[in-house]
């Protein structure tokens, strides 16, 4: 028996797929073959840099699925099932819109594979698959590691995605991990993650978290086991780190190079509007005091802002990329506000009919890439996507690239770090225009 496991990518340029430069090895899906029984053959193929061999004998075809990633995974499910193979889909999209994903799909699978997939596989050896697998959302990989050989040979970027902890206690009204993990956070067994770390070969580790601080005890348990282990990390983490000096000093201690941190805005009334509470510990005049602090350790920041909320104006996003200008941080992502099916912001924007392309953006034939799917309370649509274009731009530009390095505590800290600063800052720019714009799908 066989078993083909899929990564589908976002959409097309022109009349072929966007190949991801910048791509990373999708750890779901080795945490998917991990579970599968020894016995049966295991694929794997990533739409975002290689052609799925459709007419290639197999049993059963798995596929996961994220919002922006739904149309062309629904694309390769039909093709599959034109064929005759049957297909799961599985994920956050699936698992927050199983009625959508349902239309597509032999078998829907929702919630974290670790609770039921391998009852599914069951399943269908036996021939009594079932039409959808309700599985609970939890702990990562309890005594097991994911299947990493899968992903040999396929050019992704050489660095290990891990996880530390799922979820987040926050409440985002925007973020689609608050309403897939309803809230809760939860760790794993730290000697887990060490033998994790020591099973493979990097010294360079991806802490995939939603939020690895959401609990500040367990993240300094963590990152006690770390030092150890002389390995370089980056994660995803909330502002509010700042607040516990022995957290920071474990962190840095640990081999933390940086984190993707979500300012989102800089507008106290926007925080306060999307329930941004890890931002308003302090409230948004600490801002400065708080980026003092993680420069301090030295750590490189990649600022994540989300742009359309109710009073962002193009005043207000001009003045927003000035800020991450003027921090020099080392990245920062100036996405569009997206209303993601199953949150409180896709509610209210729905009950307030202010949702564009028949409520469902991720599936309208018209919908590009990093434009505006709803009408923002202060601008155009149109003005929205072309504000958040300028800020992208302005950010990434050449002379950017060049006056952001040249911040002492950071990015030049060493040779290493300005190493990081120099190899990606030209690769994102790259990939943030090549995905400007791209249509959904293939079809
Ligand atoms: C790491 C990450 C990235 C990495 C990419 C990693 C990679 N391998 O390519 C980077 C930083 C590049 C990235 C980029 C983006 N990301 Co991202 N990312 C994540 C993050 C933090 C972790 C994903 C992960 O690896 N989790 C670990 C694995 C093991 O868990 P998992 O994916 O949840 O899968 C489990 C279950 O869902 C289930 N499962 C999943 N699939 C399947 C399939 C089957 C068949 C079965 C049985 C089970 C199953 O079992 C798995 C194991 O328990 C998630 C947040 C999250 N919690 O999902 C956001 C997230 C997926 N990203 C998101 C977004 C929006 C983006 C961007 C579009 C942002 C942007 N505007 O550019 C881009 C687009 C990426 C692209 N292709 O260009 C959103 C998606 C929202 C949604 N509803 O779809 C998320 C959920 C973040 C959020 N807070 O909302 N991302
Ligand atoms: S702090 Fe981050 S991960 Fe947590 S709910 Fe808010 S946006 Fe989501």
């Amino acid at each position: 028996m066989k078993i083909t496991l899929i990564k589908p990518n976002i959409g097309r340029q022109e009349h072929s797929l966007y190949v991801d430069e910048g791509r990373m090895e999708p750890l779901q899906l080795g945490v998917l073959a991990a579970l599968i029984p020894e016995d049966i053959e295991v694929a794997f193929y990533d739409d975002r840099m290689e052609k799925i061999p459709f007419n290639e004998k197999t049993d059963l075809v798995a596929i996961t699925v994220e919002t922006y990633t739904a149309r062309r995974a629904y694309e390769i499910s039909g093709a599959f099932r034109k064929r005759g193979v049957p297909v799961v889909l599985g994920g956050m999209h699936p698992t927050l819109l199983p009625e959508e994903a349902a239309l597509h799909a032999d078998a829907l699978y929702l919630g974290d594979a670790e609770y039921q997939w391998q009852q599914l596989i069951g399943d269908f050896r036996n021939g009594r698959m079932k039409k959808r697998y309700q599985a609970e959302v939890g702990v990562a990989q309890p005594g097991f590691i994911p299947r990493r050989d899968i992903f040999k040979g396929k050019g992704y970027l050489p660095i290990t995605l891990m996880q530390f902890s799922r979820g987040c206690r926050y409440a985002c009204t925007f973020c689609a991990v608050s309403s897939y993990f309803d809230k809760k956070h939860y760790t794993r067994n730290v000697r887990e993650v060490v033998h994790e770390i020591e099973a493979q070969e990097r010294k360079l580790v991806f802490f995939v978290d939603d939020n690895l601080i959401a609990n500040h005890e367990a993240a300094k348990e963590l990152f006690r086991a770390l030092i150890p282990l002389r390995i370089r990390w980056v994660s995803q983490a909330s502002i509010d780190m700042t607040r516990d000096p022995e957290l920071m000093e474990l962190m840095v201690r640990s081999g933390c190079l940086g984190h993707v941190v979500g300012f989102e805005s800089i507008d106290p009334r926007n925080l306060k509007g999307m329930k941004k509470a890890p931002n308003l510990i302090r409230g948004f005049e600490h801002y400065d005091s708080q980026i003092r602090i993680i420069k301090d350790h030295g750590l490189q920041l990649w600022a994540a802002f989300t742009l359309g909320h109710d009073y962002d104006d193009w005043d207000s996003i001009r003045a927003t990329t000035q800020f991450a200008l003027d921090n020099k941080f080392c990245f920062a992502a100036f996405n569009i506000l997206m209303p993601y099916p199953g949150t409180p912001l896709y509610d209210r924007l729905q009950a307030e009919k202010r949702l564009l392309y028949d409520q469902k953006w991720w599936l309208h034939p018209e919908y590009r890439f990093n434009h505006a799917s709803f009408r923002p309370a202060q601008m155009a649509p149109d003005e929205l996507t072309a504000a958040c274009f300028e800020a992208r731009s302005r950010f990434n530009s050449p002379a950017s690239i060049f006056k952001r390095a040249f911040d002492l505590k950071t990015n030049m800290r060493s040779l290493y770090k300005l190493g990081i600063y120099a190899s990606y800052n030209p690769l994102f720019r790259k990939e943030t225009f090549k995905k400007q714009g791209m249509k959904f799908g293939l079809h």
